[in-house]
């Protein structure tokens, strides 16, 4: 009864937290026309995201959890994802900001009065530990990175501020990368009360020894790759990842936007400022990342060797919930949840370190990997098909560990996010590995 009650509170406290997240990078942050604007074919107008969060939260909360009256039927279709492409939600007769607004509220306190007879332990996997009220907790709190890439696609001035002071960089010195060794470890969770049904269930998977970058590559070493004419040298993309490169005529990341007397230049949220070395690189596409791998003789990490390094210990045999430990992710641990709005330099995080050395497993940039986005064995799609299901097999790269955008209550080390490889509006970055039976990395880049 008292941890029913606990249960209640924490999760009327975090609906609360996000909430408030979707408010600021919403009413707070923008007049009505630029909530209402399509600001790239690739998002949604943000007062769609808005109401469909709320219509995500009636659905799933009000009419199936509390078995509660529909409020709004009649918008159901507007914000289902799958009836309306992200380009084609601009001409929709979506609600107005504030009429999203007093949706939202209304379908929020009807939830809330809800929650008091709301049990835990009834026997239904759906309400049992909470499950479908951390997944709607969870949605709300992706969309809000969603948004978070609107902004950052949007012209115009900044408009959202940070909300920590940037942690001093520290020289990085720790080695360039680590070694984990060979052997077995634990996979994805059955037990974990927020998991998606794509994070389950566990399963054993064994692994050669491996070694993987202590950080994630820089605006620095991304620019030597540049400089050294990576982009207009075939050599170093896969075929898909020529064709990318040679069809966009891209040749930096994305909001890269040139120089100044010498010095790289980036746009991030309406700044325009110089582009910070000792920063991961973001917002590059799989097809990038895949080519600087190739010319700094390496490869992108599979899903699997990205889990181990982040969670596996070697000490226990165990898997962690997070790189650090069962702890819940504190701003110490890492760069997550909005609070600065740009990635952090390698080193500012040392509490956050995983088992085998590596820095920064979750947060500052999503990971990507070279592994494509499908089901673990017995898999099984709960609470429903499209969260993940549908998405197997299709053109996905899996990415990992969150990003600085990334709110802590939707991260763990088994959580899985996909895109398609040439997506570079995602707050994007990697790290690279090898095999541990080559003596030194090949290829063109340097050593
Ligand atoms: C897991 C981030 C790929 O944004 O398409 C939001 C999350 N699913 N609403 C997405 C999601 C349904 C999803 N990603
Ligand atoms: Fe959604």
């Amino acid at each position: 009864r008292a941890a029913a009650e606990r249960l209640r509170r924490r999760i009327a406290a975090e609906l609360d937290t996000g909430r408030a997240r979707s408010v600021g990078l919403t009413l707070e942050a923008l007049d009505e026309a630029d909530l209402v604007a399509q600001h790239s074919p690739l998002m949604s107008p943000l007062v769609w995201d808005l109401a469909h969060v709320g219509n995500y939260e009636e659905q799933w909360l009000l009419r199936t959890a509390a078995g509660g009256e529909a409020l709004r039927p009649d918008i159901d279709t507007l914000y289902d994802a799958f009836e309306n492409p992200r380009a084609e939600r601009v001409s929709l007769p979506l609600l107005s900001p504030s009429e999203a607004e007093d949706y939202n509220a209304a379908v929020r306190a009807r939830v809330l009065d809800s929650l008091d007879g709301a049990a835990f332990d009834s026997g239904s996997p759906l309400l049992d530990g909470g499950f479908v009220y951390h997944m709607v907790i969870q949605h709300e709190h992706q969309h809000d990175e969603t948004m978070l890439a609107t902004h950052q696609l949007r012209e115009g001035g900044p408009v959202l501020a940070e909300t920590a002071a940037p942690p001093r960089a520290p020289e990085f010195t720790g080695p360039a990368e680590v070694l984990v060794e060979a052997g077995p470890f634990t996979m994805g969770t059955t037990a974990d009360p927020w998991s998606y049904d794509n994070e389950r269930p566990a399963h054993t998977v064994d692994l050669p020894a491996y070694w993987i970058d202590t950080r994630a590559v820089t605006n620095a070493q991304y620019l030597d790759f540049v400089a050294d004419g990576g982009y207009d040298d075939p050599r170093w993309w896969s075929r898909r990842g020529w064709e990318w490169r040679t069809r966009s005529g891209k040749r930096t990341p994305a909001f890269w936007v040139g120089d100044d007397g010498g010095t790289p230049l980036r746009r991030r949220l309406g700044r325009v400022e110089p582009l910070p070395p000792d920063e991961p690189v973001q917002h590059v596409c799989f097809f990038e990342a895949d080519a600087y791998a190739r010319w700094a003789g390496k490869r992108l990490p599979t899903e699997a060797e990205w889990e181990k390094a982040a969670r596996h210990d070697p000490a226990t045999g165990s898997s962690h919930r997070f790189p650090w430990g069962e702890e819940e992710p504190r701003p110490e641990h890492a760069n997550l949840g909005q609070r600065l709005l740009r990635p952090a330099p390698a080193g500012t995080h040392p509490a956050g370190t995983a088992p085998c050395g590596a820095l920064q497993m979750l947060g500052d940039v999503w990971e990507w990997t070279s592994s494509d986005f499908t089901g673990y064995p017995g898999f099984s799609a709960f609470p429903y098909r499209e969260y993940s299901e549908v998405f197997f097999g299709g053109d996905y790269k899996v990415l990992r560990g969150g990003s600085w955008a990334t709110h802590p209550t939707a991260m763990r080390a088994t959580f899985r996010n996909w895109d398609h490889p040439l997506r570079r509006q995602i707050f994007s970055g990697f790290r690279l590995a090898r095999d541990a039976g080559e003596t030194a990395p090949g290829g063109g880049g340097p050593r």
